[in-house]
């Protein structure tokens, strides 16, 4: 199709002329997943065969970025369209007993999505918490149909968490002393521990039943899959460990892969394949504290805990057979997008809050330039007193602030390690275009304009953000942590429960 008739057909849907549905969304989501770490963004060793193929025939972006370099605010910053900072998701991550969550007078893409009618589904990892009585649970954020771990999986004890053969135990150090990962369905604990040998196929089967009888009862949807892959300690089920050249985490990596097969291949078999917009991307770079056993930014300098390139630029693909042109988007975007852009999509009203996501869908549909001017780079732990510590504005970004983090050490590069705090003044300037690794810093020329404009947009953005209350900072309480059965004692040790899915 030329873009002439895309245009035309983007046209009509969105004017409503034609009866053709809403699209259906599907929103893949991996955990630590860096630049480098698929095949189609240049991992030579990397086995993502499905991956590749929505890549091949949809839109690859080199330009993508997520709004924190670790998880749980990352993933407001998704669901909400808004900055992390605005919904209280800092500093750091929730925790099993955490008392906060995303406030659920946030509104997130399934709530947008609800209001059009969609059945909704989350399948995996959440991370906004939990709470008293699963106060924060997806299930009360809109979704529909919840089947998951409600936060990393490295969280709890680490039982069960082999790889095939059973008796090989997967690299990595977990939490003690806290209750084991508990396996949710809707509000109500099915296993804990999950059972990680059979989680993905216990993850597949969900997702086909759920896409079979929203496409059954006429009702578009939304799936999200927020895959607890590539998040350390890697494992896989029996049809992956071992198989890949690149260790545990490229079986890991290929045990994601094949999920995503398999949604794909569901899609085709309901027929809805051409009315289903597939969106793939991850929460934050790559573990590399992990070494070899971690992800891989890539060419992007650092990765998971920092603002340099590695820690926040991810790999994405829009995947739109017949609407979406294969091909590849240097475009500035970012997760923060993805709300907006679905809703533009399905013809839902935005929420009446203070958005920092753009709709991309100049960007999908070839139909001009991105509407996104600039990208802000908030730390794990981000504070009034510091703000920002980078901006990117079209090809450049300044770092007011940079920091190592524990996550990214092992690499030969010690400001990846460097935990002191270093304030740039003048800032750090870099040309990402031709400079994509961050090495040589433009300062001493004549860049000086392009540090003005972007420290207005810094001033600007700065004057305009209005942190909420912080979630994370209202602590935990092991009474609150999931236990299956609630009443059980002693604690955590009694919370352990089997039961057929
Ligand atoms: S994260 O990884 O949840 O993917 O960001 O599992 O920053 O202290 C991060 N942290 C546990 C984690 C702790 C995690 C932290
Ligand atoms: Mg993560």
């Amino acid at each position: 199709m030329d873009s002439v008739q895309t245009v035309v057909i983007f046209a009509l849907i969105a004017a409503k002329c034609v009866r053709a549905p809403p699209p259906n969304f599907v929103l893949l989501f991996a955990d630590d997943l860096g630049y480098g770490d698929l095949g189609c963004f240049g991992h030579p060793s990397s086995p993502t065969p499905n991956l590749d193929q929505l890549a091949a025939n949809g839109l690859r972006f080199t330009d993508f970025y997520v709004t924190s370099p670790v998880c749980s605010p990352s993933r407001a910053a998704l669901l909400t369209g808004r900055y992390q900072t605005r919904s209280g998701i800092y500093p750091g991550v929730l925790y099993p007993g955490s008392k906060g969550g995303l406030p659920l007078n946030e509104t997130t893409i399934a709530e947008v999505l609800k209001s059009e009618g969609y059945s909704t589904a989350i399948i995996g990892k959440w991370h906004l918490g939990v709470g008293l009585n699963g106060t924060y649970l997806p299930t009360r954020q809109g979704f529909d149909n919840y089947l998951g771990i409600p936060y990393s999986h490295d969280q709890g004890p680490c039982e069960n968490l082999t790889c095939f053969p059973p008796d090989i135990k997967c690299f990595g150090r977990c939490d003690v002393g806290v209750v084991t990962v508990p396996l949710y369905f809707n509000e109500t604990i099915k296993q804990q521990p999950a059972d990680f040998l059979t989680l993905e196929k216990t993850y597949i089967n969900f997702a086909s039943q759920f896409i079979h009888d929203a496409v059954h009862n006429k009702q578009p949807f939304f799936l999200y899959y927020p895959s607890h892959h590539t998040h350390y300690p890697q494992y896989a089920g029996e049809e992956y460990a071992g198989k890949s050249l690149r260790g545990p985490f490229g079986d890991a990596v290929m045990e994601f892969d094949g999920t995503v097969g398999k949604i794909l291949q569901t899609l085709v078999k309901t027929g809805v394949i051409n009315n289903t917009l597939v969106f793939f991307t991850a929460d934050n770079g790559p573990e590399l504290m992990r070494r070899s056993r971690g992800g891989n930014a890539g060419l992007m300098k650092c990765g998971k805990g920092t603002t340099y390139e590695g820690g926040m630029r991810e790999p994405a693909i829009a995947y739109w057979p017949g609407f979406i042109k294969p091909g590849v988007t240097h475009a500035l975007s970012s997760s923060l997008d993805i709300l907006p852009t679905f809703a533009k999509l399905a013809g839902a009203s935005l929420p009446d809050v203070q958005l920092d996501g753009v709709e991309m869908t100049n960007i999908l549909f070839s139909l001009g330039p991105s509407e996104r001017q600039a990208m802000f780079y908030y730390p794990s732990s981000p504070s009034k007193k510091y703000g920002v510590f980078a901006v990117r504005w079209g090809k450049y970004k300044a770092h007011f602030y940079t920091q190592g983090a524990s996550h990214s050490m092992t690499t030969p590069d010690q400001d990846c390690s460097l935990l002191a705090l270093k304030y740039h003044d003048p800032p750090l300037l870099f040309d990402l275009e031709a400079d994509p690794s961050e090495n040589y810093n433009l300062n001493g020329s004549d860049w000086d304009p392009v540090l003005q404009k972007i420290n207005d947009l810094r001033v600007q953005f700065e004057a305009s953000m209005v942190f909420g209350e912080s979630e994370i900072g209202k602590g935990g309480d092991p009474a609150l942590e999931p236990c299956c059965s609630p009443e059980c004692s002693p604690k955590p040790k009694c919370c352990h429960c089997t039961s057929e899915l």
